[in-house]
């Protein structure tokens, strides 16, 4: 009877867990100075998901002024190599950091996106309290075809179907290599009580009508979203921003562009 009673309660736990990890936002923790994601674990799930979140989309450019955020675009958790000729997913994919290959071995992992547009999509639950908020991570190209993309990096606040976007750093054009981006984030980023979302997304394609044979597969790595606390925290740390949440993450796919 005891073992029943173990089981059912352990059922129940386990169902209540899963209940809270369902948010569709990331929390960022207060008693630390950054929110990081190496995605070196990203087989056994996005960030704070254990699963596809809601906050995985699919978009046609002209479509995005109208309806920014996108439709669910597919996650696959395996290791996919880079010139795995799939399109409109995200993957699981090795790092060529550090001249790493492109094998399931290698353990540094990233998220890789072979369309003509993709678009990185991170929502948080607020940023009340924090400050000096500045961003930075690695975007590879990790097949470079004869296309070139650039990229905008922004944020906009609010669940809002016409949100007001703010850039953040420079518009950057990406043909090959790895690009290291770093910038401050505009102070209205800090301590609002809505909800923060920032997007790294593909804005325009050269020359446009890129098809299959000439978009780039590019791969995201090393998200660092860092900030001042309220207090002082003893020492820098690195830890993982907790609470549950979601890696959203939009694909545009102009409709002018298919292949
Ligand atoms: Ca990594
Ligand atoms: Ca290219």
């Amino acid at each position: 009877m005891k073992r029943v009673v173990a089981v059912f309660f352990f059922a129940i736990s386990l169902f209540l867990l899963l209940q809270g990890t369902a948010s569709a936002t990331l929390v960022l923790d207060t008693t630390k100075t950054e929110c990081f994601f190496d995605f070196n674990s990203v087989a056994g799930g996005l960030p704070g998901s254990s699963t596809v979140p809601t906050g995985m989309y699919f978009r046609n450019v002209t479509n995005l002024a109208s309806n920014p955020y996108g439709v669910n675009a597919t996650f696959v958790p395996n290791h996919t190599s880079w010139t795995d000729t799939t399109a409109y997913n995200f993957r699981n994919s090795a790092s060529p950091s550090g001249g790493g290959q492109d094998s399931a071995s290698n353990s540094n992992r990233l998220i890789a996106a072979r369309v003509s547009s993709p678009s990185f999509h991170f929502q948080f639950q607020d940023t009340i309290g924090l400050s000096g908020f500045r961003l930075r991570f690695d975007l590879w190209t990790l097949v470079n075809n004869s296309a070139t993309t650039t990229f905008t990096v922004r944020w906009a606040a609010g669940p809002s179907a016409t949100p007001t976007f703010h850039t953040i750093g420079s518009p950057f054009a990406h043909n090959g290599g790895l690009v290291q981006f770093d910038a401050e984030i505009g102070a209205a980023f800090a301590n609002s009580s809505q909800i923060m979302n920032i997007q790294i997304l593909a804005t325009s394609v050269s020359p446009t009508g890129a098809t299959a044979l000439t978009r780039d597969v590019f791969g995201l790595d090393n998200f660092r979203l860092s900030y001042t606390p309220p207090a002082a925290v003893p020492e820098p740390t690195s830890i993982l921003c907790v609470g549950f949440g979601v890696l959203g993450i939009l694909i545009r796919r102009p409709s002018r562009l298919r292949g």
